[in-house]
């Protein structure tokens, strides 16, 4: 009995936890189903939380027929002649409660006791009250009646013209019950209209346990009020009585107890069977409501992991939404960046160095006798180095051309980002050996799979180039439309201004990239294990690659450029993708292999110090201006969906231990 009641508590809490979370979780990923999600709600508070209260009192409903002597019997148990007793069958009309005293104006308790009838039970004020139609009433109990309810039901065989008045108030009386006490008589015990009544409510509600009285004559033997009790049991309950049946009680007729001299006396028709108050008192009531709802209970368990489930579905949607949104972004970014300022960059870069360079290396460099002979009769003399030391010029014609280059590849950007922003679905493509590429693959399968879609139906994948690209395209998730329709009303060309209006902060060399530069001369020279030996070759590359290149070399695109790591590619003007392109020069000039090495490995250490720089600068701006809304609302969902659905999955499977323990 106590490890029952452990049970329901853990149960009960664990109930009343999903009810907080499934709408929640419903909310946070705008699943849509409302309806259900209401129903469900209803169910779990009317149904089982209202009830599950680990100290919800024993509520016991007295029925029976026409002046069978419920009335008397309430009152016998609630210590006073509360109930009208007497006279005509069908007196009382409307159900009585007697609650315990410190339960009287808790107007939450009132709402659950009464639950079925969608009524809020008031005090009784006056008895005459019980004799008309209404909502139900209670009074405070006289006697002992621990933790317990006794409610009094109208009489359910009276009727006229063919109709029962009073069934349906009997029905909830019965729904509010946790168990059932059968008042009978000689007259009506082998009435199979009252006992089929009885069977067909309860089949409808679920089974309530039982103890029976019969108001009989005293001269009735044991073995007479047995039988006529099983008739009354099988009536009820068919063959399966005795699992129902809570005990067998009798009541002797009392000219006493009719002119309400004395309460009734109950006693058990076994005389070993324990009383009749003493029985009612031992009744388990959190066993005996987990029996009586574990239907219900399992149905609102099953619903709510459709709902968990679905939203796993719903949780993946969004976290493919974003990693495409975020790709799309990236992608934008590279696209705002294509063109790349190696010149001056370089120029820049050469300074640092110099700045650091040995002295004996300062002093040969005025002498111009660092570079080697055939760079030297390339380059004509030491004055063109110089020359290369000294700042671009701004307003220079190279400076100008970036500058408006800048400007076209924002525009292009912003433009792609803004619509990809805004529409309902996004779209991109991406490297298939990428991991996100992976996580995404699996996404799209896991829903795919779950929602049961049709091909051709968002999200999608579309491999291209033997594989080697993947396409996505992924419905804008539910949960970021508000944003969307946001950034909608808004004037794209002042979005697009208020971005342009930053691009200073492309075009320069910030401190942080200077110090990033600064510390990347740091670690070549360190690594530079034989500095000696390849410095002099090195420091020509330095002042001979802006020379032979062009203003800006364009980033290829085809790749997403990945948070951390990025891999730069370059298409030169040359056209090869390899960075190989961009010592043309020197490499016909007799630059050696091991020197290319380095070179390269420097020339992709700056390449990344300025893209890691720069794309920081560009995805600030777009988020700040675009992007960051949705990027924000779908992550704070995200992280609210993911411990909302571990709260949940922890709940559940203590429904699930309930369940099995029962
Ligand atoms: N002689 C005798 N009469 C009783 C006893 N118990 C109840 N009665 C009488 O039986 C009649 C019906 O009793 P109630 O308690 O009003 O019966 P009820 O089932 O509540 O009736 P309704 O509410 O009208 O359906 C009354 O006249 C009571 O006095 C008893 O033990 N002995
Ligand atoms: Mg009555």
């Amino acid at each position: 009995m106590n490890m029952g009641h452990e049970m329901n508590t853990a149960l009960y809490n664990a109930l009343k936890q999903l009810r907080e979370d499934i709408p929640r979780l419903a909310d946070i990923l705008k699943l849509g189903v409302e309806a259900q999600i209401s129903y469900w709600n209803d169910i779990v508070d009317a149904k089982l939380l209202s009830r599950l209260a680990p100290d919800f009192p024993v509520v016991a409903a007295i029925c029976g027929g026409g002046s069978a002597g419920k009335s008397t019997l309430f009152n016998s148990l609630a210590g006073a002649p509360i109930s009208p007793t007497g006279g005509r069958a069908g007196i009382n009309r409307r159900v009585l409660f007697s609650i315990p005293t410190g339960r009287a104006g808790q107007t939450e308790f009132l709402v659950d006791l009464a639950r079925p009838f969608q009524d809020v039970p008031e005090p009784l004020e006056d008895i005459e009250e019980l004799t008309r139609p209404g909502k139900p009433l209670y009074v405070a109990h006289q006697s002992a009646l621990n933790n317990m309810v006794i409610a009094d039901t109208p009489d359910f065989d009276t009727g006229a013209q063919g109709a029962y008045t009073n069934r349906e108030v009997t029905r909830m009386a019965l729904e509010a019950s946790d168990i059932l006490i059968y008042i009978f008589t000689n007259s009506n015990y082998n009435n199979r209209d009252n006992t089929d009544f009885i069977a067909q409510m309860l089949t409808g509600i679920g089974k309530r346990k039982c103890l029976l009285v019969y108001r009989v004559y005293p001269s009735y033997t044991e073995q007479e009020v047995l039988e006529h009790a099983r008739t009354v049991a099988e009536g009820i309950y068919g063959k399966l009585a005795g699992q129902y049946l809570l005990g067998v009680y009798r009541t002797d007729e009392d000219n006493a107890v009719a002119a309400g001299d004395r309460l009734m006396a109950i006693r058990p028709v076994d005389s070993a069977d324990p009383e009749f108050l003493q029985t009612l008192q031992s009744i388990n009531a959190p066993a005996i409501r987990l029996e009586l709802f574990s239907s219900i209970l399992k149905d609102a368990v099953q619903q709510a992991e459709d709902i968990r489930n679905r939203s796993q579905v719903a949780l993946e949607e969004l976290r493919l939404y974003l990693d495409a949104f975020q790709i799309a972004q990236s992608q934008a970014v590279r696209e705002a960046l294509k063109n790349f300022p190696i010149n001056r960059l370089m120029r820049r870069f050469a300074r640092v160095w110099a700045a650091t360079d040995p002295t004996h290396v300062k002093i040969m460099r005025r002498t111009g006798s660092v570079i080697e002979l055939p760079l030297k009769m390339l380059l004509g003399a030491a004055g063109w180095a110089k020359d290369q030391m000294s700042p671009e010029k701004s307003g220079s014609p190279a400076a100008n051309e970036y500058t408006q280059k800048v400007d076209e590849d924002l525009v292009t950007a912003v433009t792609g980002i803004h619509s990809q922003t805004v529409s309902p679905q996004v779209a991109v493509n991406t490297a298939a050996k990428d991991p996100l590429a992976r996580r995404m693959i699996d996404a799209v399968d896991f829903i795919r799979v779950r929602r049961n879609l049709a091909k051709g139906r968002n999200p999608r994948t579309e491999s291209s180039g033997a594989g080697l690209t993947l396409s996505f395209v992924v419905d804008a998730h539910p949960v970021v439309q508000l944003e969307q329709e946001r950034l909608r009303s808004r004037d794209f060309k002042s979005v697009l201004q208020s971005i342009l209006a930053e691009k200073e902060t492309i075009l320069g060399i910030s401190q942080d990239m200077e110090a990033d530069l600064k510390k990347l001369a740091d670690d070549f020279r360190r690594n530079m294990g034989l500095w000696r030996k390849i410095s002099q070759t090195f420091w020509a590359f330095l002042n001979v690659l802006p020379a032979t290149v062009a203003v800006t070399y364009v980033l290829s695109t085809g790749d997403p450029v990945g948070g951390v790591g990025i891999k730069v590619k370059l298409a030169g003007l040359f056209g090869a993708k390899d960075l190989y392109a961009l010592f043309a020069i020197p490499f016909t000039t007799g630059l050696k292999k091991a020197d290319r090495q380095q070179i390269e490995a420097m020339l992709q250490g700056i390449l990344q110090t300025w893209l890691k720089d720069k794309s920081k600068i560009v995805q600030d701006l777009f988020e700040k201006n675009i992007t960051g809304g949705i990027i924000l609302c779908a992550r704070r969902r995200i992280a609210d969906a993911d411990r909302v659905i571990n709260n949940i999955n922890d709940s559940l499977l203590i429904c699930a231990q309930g369940d099995e323990k029962k």
